[in-house]
């Protein structure tokens, strides 16, 4: 596979340059005030194209840009903002192939998963269709005569969406899309590692608004993480900033946006483990790990990172996974059979090594893999083995998130154990048992069992769809977003009492005659 013809391609496919402007704001910014950057692939190590960031200066013309189109948005009725919604879907439907590309060169994601995360952003423009003819409140029976009380949802103006490498474009559509069916204008700042796939995004979402003469709610914010969105997160014209990244980063997020009440939505880190029972199917079990944990490089917030395994089959089931491994084809994730393609740069190599070196001296013993990878023809890219360690018992390096295939095996007698043991890290996003036995798992999903916002039998940690609400809990942050009604949190909540009467009763029959 030659990676300079699909650089080409690419750049013509999606009408990126080799230059190109990292800030949209009602229209391509010619020239940013901000950084130079390079897009590198981590396939080959190799620059893709140039992107022009932006500072302070064009933060503040995305922020009146943004005001400016939302006092348009809210002029059109949920219904007709769904109608946006749905004419994007169908854009990036037609475009699924080449999005997918550039997710997959940028990101190092396998042919199909970067078209898995292309439908993704289909699959939820779908979903804020249908919801924007369903945006909905309760209707509470009122103690007073003549009285009428409800409740109604109104968006919250201008938010802002600052997205991961990871997935770097859906969990912004996740955001977006429902945003804005709900009413709101949307601020997108990517990841400094994902700018060309935001900048290829935006040029087809941003096409579809102006063609069909609609405000220009969408807005582009490329740049420094830590200056813009430091910015955003001071700024009370941002009344909700999602944020999906490194607890680190989400704490100072989270702070800043609380000392000036604004809203958050925090998709943090994930420590996510997998329960083997005995009473498993073994098969099962087997796939949904290896997919789980070596997926996407390990690199997901939902990546399968520990399994805690029943000791009665914790020989077959290791020896199983070890030839799994052994045969994992891991390489240049646009040849077809390759199933783990690279990290995403020089420095997750550099975690993904000090993390086993760390496992090791706690006691770990390298099972599977190890160390980095080196793939013919693609030396300069960021390969490593998928790696399993078995763990004595829980340590702290098994309480951190590594972005890595690396996955750590431990082995418990009871079930209540190896909850205990699941439930030891202080991440909680996604979790998972395997087992057909219907009393473990309906523990696993009782007040006793699973602690994350994710809970999966017989399925693995990674991989939710849509139509559910995605986050976790504790140190993941908290926070809900993309289906079921998480629509909720991009809207404030208004209850409404209506007197229709003559007279005027109180509430708590208090009497105040004048
Ligand atoms: C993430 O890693 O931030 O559940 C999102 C999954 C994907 C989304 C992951 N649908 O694995």
């Amino acid at each position: 596979m030659d990676l300079s013809n699909l650089r080409g391609e690419i750049l013509k496919e999606l009408n990126l340059s080799s230059i190109n402007s990292g800030i949209y704001a009602s229209g391509w910014v010619k020239k940013p005030s901000g950084k130079i950057v390079q897009s590198i692939s981590p396939i080959d190590g190799k620059k893709i194209a140039t992107i022009l960031t932006g500072s302070k200066k064009d933060y503040e013309l995305v922020i009146q840009k943004s005001e400016k189109a939302f006092q348009q948005w809210v002029t059109f009725t949920p219904p007709q903002r769904g109608e946006l919604i749905r004419l994007i879907g169908n854009e990036l439907r037609d475009h699924k192939k080449n999005l997918g590309k550039i997710v997959s060169l940028e990101t190092g994601k396998t042919t199909v998963e970067g078209e898995g995360e292309i439908q993704e952003m289909i699959d939820i423009a779908d979903f804020a269709v249908g919801l924007s003819r369903q945006l909905h409140g309760l209707q509470m029976a009122s103690e007073r005569f003549e009285h009428r009380m409800y409740e109604q949802y109104l968006p919250l103006g201008v938010i802002g969406v600052i997205s991961s490498f990871n997935f770097p474009s859906s969990v912004w559509s996740w955001n977006s899309f429902i945003a804005a069916v709900v009413g709101d204008a949307v601020i997108w700042k990517p990841s400094s590692k994902a700018t060309l796939t935001a900048i290829a995004v935006m040029k087809i979402i941003t096409k579809v608004v102006k063609e069909n003469n609609y405000p220009e709610i969408f807005t582009l914010l490329t740049g420094s993480g830590s200056e813009i969105g430091n910015l955003m997160s001071a700024d009370p014209r941002v009344k909700l900033v999602s944020f999906t990244g490194s607890v680190k980063s989400g704490r100072v997020v989270s702070e800043t946006v609380a000392r000036r009440f604004g809203k958050t939505i925090l998709e943090l880190g994930g420590n996510n483990g997998s329960i083997v029972s005995s009473k498993a199917n073994l098969s099962l079990s087997l796939k949904g790990v290896a997919f789980g944990a070596m997926a996407t490089a390990g690199q997901r917030c939902t990546t399968t990172r520990r399994i805690i395994v029943d000791e009665k089959i914790y020989k077959e089931f290791v020896t199983k996974l070890k030839d799994i491994y052994s045969k994992v084809k891991v390489g240049n994730p646009r040849e077809n059979g390759v199933l783990v393609g690279p990290l995403i740069d020089g420095e997750a190599v550099k975690n993904f090594t000090s993390s086993i070196q760390k496992a090791k001296r706690e006691g770990g013993k390298v099972l599977a893999g190890g160390k980095p990878a080196s793939v013919k023809g693609l030396e300069g890219g960021f390969y490593v083995q998928p790696t399993v360690i078995e763990m004595p018992r829980v340590t702290p390096i098994t309480c951190e998130e590594t972005f890595a295939p690396i996955l750590y095996v431990f082995k418990y007698k009871t079930l209540d154990e190896a909850i205990r043991i699941h439930n030891s890290v202080p991440q909680g996003l996604s979790s998972s048992i395997y087992t057909t036995d219907l009393t473990e798992e309906e523990k696993f999903l009782s007040a006793l069992g699973s602690d994350c916002g994710l809970a999966n039998v017989n399925t693995a940690t990674a991989g939710a769809e849509i139509g559910g609400a995605f986050g976790g809990e504790k140190d993941t942050g908290g926070g809900r977003e993309s289906g079921s009604d998480a629509w909720k949190s991009y809207a404030r909540r208004q209850t409404v009492t209506i007197n229709w009467g003559k007279d005027i009763p109180l509430a708590q029959g208090v009497k105040f005659d004048v």
